[in-house]
């Protein structure tokens, strides 16, 4: 594999800096704490790491609304800081990957402040702003992705604003050639710090209808399973304007044409558009010469169904022929998918160990997200304890994203589990985390944490499993059957994530010459059958 290529089937660890490590006492993580783990993220055997914002900000929305796009927030140090991390990620081999999130800038950025000054100033135009309908109601009927109407009332422009996030979180208007100008310069101010790529956030939120047409209403489940009728009182709609279009994807050119002026950069965009993801994800990836790969929501659902996964991997795979799809089952957005996924805590490191085979036996790049490598369930949070904003607003029918934001837990006894030593820290540490701390699963050979680097460093020792080909297999069973194929080696892969053991027999037109057990799991394997424990997993080597 070219070293260029690094980002293709690539481990990319989450970090999510203000729940990682806190060096300073204040009750947040910041990137002194990031550079002191780095060893241990190493230790897992990933290839990167993507860190979610760090930049200065108000912290409406924990890092995602920025004010400055070119500083670190003094919450999680300096750039000097930064560079330090950078330099020993390096060192242990480990490309770091940063969040931009451009699509909106923080209401107290200086660009927003000028724009909303006046209608005539140098960046009036800078955002989407609009005028009531006839009628004095908002420009168009769009809803912010967390509640409401998608535009606010300016008193001073005496103009609407557009905001797909919070009312603190305004969109920039990328129809403008001055916006994109400028925030392409801020990409290239952290490629010139050495930074090997960039997750892009809501890449597919970036332009918006000029037309200023409504939209159809739509009852659209992609959120997380929820009723979204229970989650936002206007319910979800579909968007007439089509993200594809030549503007969106020219954009997406324009940044890559400036990535190819340094050398095995990478952008991992993130779509989260529903229904219309398939084809986005296609448009945003073809050609080799915008995004590297997206990343979408498709696995952060309750479904860990076969039926889903081969649904969501084998369309992805037909559709997306000519780009490069990343997985993930929990991020900092989503329920940790051990909540999701399990049906009882018995069976809560079963379904752990299963999880991660299958990510890893996927054809993709694949995130994982701090903690899921120690086992951890979303954290049950009581109202007072919330931070996001998302949550505050519609608690208790959501809950909100704190329950897979709380802190990292390295040391059994320590307070806050070694995270910090504050006395309470921005969200707490829940009790049945801190009994599974890095330290106590250290000590354990076959802890969740070890399975995690037994089962990477599987993926890693088969070319097959990085890059190869991925066939799914014909079978009324309900089991995932597919294989991985790259030159002479073929590896046929066998789930079960039922509850009920399965016997599989192995397709006619294929002889298991080897069998491979992925760790953690051996299935009996007799005459051509394989019988398959309720959460199992197969693996062998067929010709
Ligand atoms: O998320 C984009 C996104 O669509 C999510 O808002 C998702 O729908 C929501 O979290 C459901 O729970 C990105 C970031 O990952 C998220 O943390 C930010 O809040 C959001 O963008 C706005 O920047």
């Amino acid at each position: 594999q070219a070293q260029s290529d690094w980002w293709k089937g690539a481990v990319i660890y989450q970090v999510y800096p203000r729940s990682f490590q806190d060096t300073t006492g204040d009750g947040y993580g910041d990137l002194a704490g990031v550079t002191k783990r780095l060893p241990y993220i190493a230790s897992l055997g990933v290839d990167g790491i993507w860190l979610s914002p760090f930049f200065t900000s108000p912290m409406a929305d924990m890092g995602y609304d920025v004010s400055d796009y070119c500083n670190v927030d003094p919450m999680f140090g300096t750039l000097a800081d930064f560079d330090a991390l950078m330099a020993e990620a390096h060192r242990l081999g480990l490309k770091v990957i940063i969040d931009q999130v451009i699509s909106h800038t923080s209401d107290q950025h200086p660009w927003f402040v000028d724009s909303r000054a006046s209608r005539t100033n140098s960046k009036a135009d800078w955002y989407v702003w609009a005028n009531p309908k006839p009628d004095g109601t908002a420009p168009t009927n769009w809803l912010s992705v967390f509640g409401g109407p998608a535009w606010e009332w300016d008193g001073v422009r005496k103009q609407y604003y557009m905001h797909s996030f919070l009312a603190s979180q305004p969109d920039l208007n990328f129809h403008n050639p001055d916006v994109q100008d400028v925030l392409l310069e801020t990409v290239r101010f952290w490629l010139d710090r050495g930074v090997d790529g960039f997750r892009l956030d809501t890449v597919n939120h970036y332009f918006h209808d000029r037309l200023l047409r409504d939209n159809p209403p739509l009852f659209d489940e992609e959120s997380f399973g929820l009723d979204a009728s229970d989650v936002n009182p206007y319910g979800m709609q579909d968007h007439l304007y089509d993200k594809t279009r030549p503007e969106n994807v020219a954009f997406l050119k324009r940044f890559r044409a400036l990535l190819d002026d340094y050398e095995g950069r990478a952008t991992v965009g993130e779509v989260g558009d529903g229904a219309r993801s398939l084809k986005t994800v296609a448009a945003y990836t073809s050609g080799n010469d915008k995004l590297n790969m997206c990343y979408t929501f498709d696995l952060l659902g309750p479904d860990f169904s076969a039926k889903h996964l081969r649904a969501s991997v084998e369309t992805f795979g037909k559709v997306v022929t000519d780009g490069w799809v990343c997985w993930a089952f929990s991020n900092h957005d989503v329920v940790r998918h051990l909540s999701r996924f399990s049906e009882s805590a018995e069976e809560q490191v079963r379904v752990a160990k299963l999880a991660i085979c299958v990510l890893a036996s996927l054809r993709g790049s694949i995130c994982l997200y701090q903690g899921e490598e120690l086992g951890l369930t979303e954290a049950e949070l009581a109202f007072e304890d919330l931070r996001d904003p998302y949550g505050i607003r519609f608690w208790p029918a959501f809950k909100g994203r704190d329950g897979c934001r709380t802190p990292m837990v390295w040391e059994t006894g320590k307070p806050n589990a070694g995270f910090s030593s504050a006395e309470k820290p921005w969200l707490p540490v829940p009790y049945v985390h801190a009994m599974q701390a890095v330290d106590a699963q250290e000590r354990k050979p076959d802890s969740v944490l070890n399975h995690y680097r037994a089962v990477l460093s599987f993926r890693k020792g088969h070319g097959a499993l990085r890059d190869g080909d991925m066939h799914f297999i014909k079978t009324n069973l309900d089991v995932l059957a597919f294989t991985r194929q790259k030159g002479d080696e073929k590896l046929l892969f066998v789930f079960n994530l039922t509850r009920e053991a399965v016997e599989f027999p192995i397709p006619k037109a294929m002889r298991v010459t080897d069998i491979l057990p992925m760790p953690g799991f051996a299935p009996l394997f007799d005459a051509g059958i394989v019988t398959l424990e309720g959460l199992d997993v197969f693996c062998g080597v067929v010709a």
